[in-house]
């Protein structure tokens, strides 16, 4: 048989967020997330993802995240057939909302806590290592309403309240963390990163670096937490990332490239190095931003910095400093000029399997720490044959070159953890809030408007997956 790139113990699974599948959206005392708010595409969720006001005044009937894929009554099932793909680890987020319904009680809601206990515990029997996301696009809707999310200071007390019922909950459960997810999010949609209403402010890079600022610093301070509560804990940054590539050799193409990529690894270079970039010095003064630290600020980042370095990637980026230059497309939420060398899926996100294995070398030179692929995958469209199958080929072929370069970039050297592919089971988009774009090795009969009998089908990639981890990627 051939030779695994892949270490023994490598983390084989799926990922999800608790916003996009859990669904009881309003049960055993769960509070509103900002997400509970958003429509679904046909009314206009990306024009709402920056105007949060508009979109606390919206009256509708349907949210897609009231019910999504019920995974809060469905858990049992859900988790079984990832056992049964033959998962070693389970991505989830904890919703914060329904274990603090405003987002800053004094006390927890245990009924909120004992659903995850239910969770751990069955992915801990089922043999999966949980990998917890503490924060994933789900600020409380109250902490928008009380303070404009992450741009007052007082959010990284009450992130650390919650980080704290969690840590101690679960401390001999969850070794592995992961403090925000996609922080660099904040600058693109950062009502999902940061709660933020930017409505009528006059310069709002400021506001954005600030309530940055802040995440970061919760972000470290919660580092020291977790430490101390289990020295044995990992936790983890997570960055949306995917390498810029320059669109010419022009030297301005390449630092156009370089410039664009700067502003993801930021946040990195805070979380992993524990100090301010020297480049965002000039950064901020070209943008008229001025950070407010308090005295400790500095020290906390620098002593408290992250043990590996998660991220998500679904495409490379192609930049061009030629205003000409117009022909973008959709990397994620990310400009980008349309590459003439890849294609392109139905979402118009391009697919680039080496780029993942450039982006992997490119982080793991720039900060020498473990590396994990929490998230990567591709949205599609499918179609149910026969009553319950689904050949999605399409899908087998993005997943197998992306897991191939990540081979190739262990190869190369890089320490990778784990892969857990985006959304295994069918889940709401974040970005368009639709059910159609699906990612899921798992089926769920549900479409747009909320209609469906929520049954699970096992689709053609879930038997693939099945066998890319019994023979630990080699067969792909
Ligand atoms: C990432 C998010 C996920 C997920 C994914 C796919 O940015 O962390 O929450 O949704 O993108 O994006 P979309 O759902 O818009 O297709």
């Amino acid at each position: 048989m051939t030779k695994s790139n892949f270490p023994d113990n490598f983390l084989w699974g799926g990922a999800t967020a608790a916003n996009q599948f859990e669904g009881a959206y309003d049960v055993d005392g769960k509070g509103l997330s900002l997400v509970d708010i958003l429509p679904d595409a046909h009314h206009g969720r990306w024009d709402y993802l920056f105007n949060a006001k508009e979109a606390m005044k919206m009256e509708e009937d349907f949210y897609p995240s009231h019910e999504s894929v019920d995974f809060y009554h469905h858990y049992e099932e859900d988790l079984r057939l990832m056992a049964e793909m033959g998962f070693k680890t389970f991505r989830m987020s904890i919703s914060w909302p329904r274990i603090f319904p405003q987002g800053d009680e004094k006390k927890p809601n245990e009924k909120g806590l004992q659903f995850y206990d239910r969770v751990i515990d069955l992915c801990i029997e089922l043999g999966m290592e949980p990998l917890v996301t503490i924060n994933h696009f789900d600020t409380p809707l109250g902490m928008l309403k009380k303070m404009n999310g992450w741009a007052d200071r007082r959010m990284i007390d009450n992130y650390l309240n919650f980080s704290r019922v969690l840590f101690m909950r679960y401390k001999d459960k969850v070794k592995y963390w992961l403090t925000f997810n996609e922080i660099n999010m904040i600058l693109h949609i950062p009502l999902l990163g940061g709660g933020l209403d930017l409505e009528g402010i006059d310069n709002p890079e400021q506001v954005k670096y600030q309530a940055a600022h802040h995440q970061l610093v919760a972000s470290a301070l919660a580092t020291k937490m977790a430490h101390e509560i289990n020295p044995d804990f990992q936790i983890g940054c997570m960055l949306a990332a995917g390498v810029t590539y320059p669109n010419t050799p022009n030297p301005k193409d390449i630092f156009e490239a370089m410039t664009k990529d700067r502003e993801g690894y930021f946040f990195i270079d805070v979380q992993s190095r524990g100090y301010y970039p020297s480049y965002s010095a000039r950064l901020f003064k070209d943008m008229g931003v001025s950070i407010e630290m308090a005295d400790t600020d500095a020290a906390d980042l620098l002593e408290n910095t992250v043990d590996f370095i998660s991220f998500s990637y679904y495409s490379s980026r192609l930049a061009s400093a030629d205003p000409e230059m117009t022909d973008t497309t959709a990397a994620n939420v990310f400009e980008s000029l349309k590459n003439p060398y890849l294609k392109t899926s139905e979402w118009g996100w391009q697919t680039d399997g080496l780029g993942l294995r450039t982006t992997m070398n490119q982080i793991y030179d720039r900060y020498q720490k473990p590396l994990f692929v929490v998230e990567n995958g591709l949205g599609a469209k499918d179609i149910v044959e026969d009553g319950d199958k689904i050949h999605d080929e399409y899908r087998i072929s993005y997943l197998s070159e992306n897991i191939q370069a990540m081979g190739e970039a262990i190869a190369d050297g890089v320490v990778c953890l784990g892969y857990t592919s985006w959304g295994c089971i069918d889940l709401i988009s974040a970005g368009s809030g639709e059910m159609a774009k699906r990612y899921g090795y798992i089926y769920v009969d549900r479409d747009n408007d909320g209609n469906g009998t929520l049954n699970r089908l096992r689709k053609d990639s879930f038997y693939w997956y099945q066998d890319v981890i019994k023979t630990n990627g080699v067969e792909l």
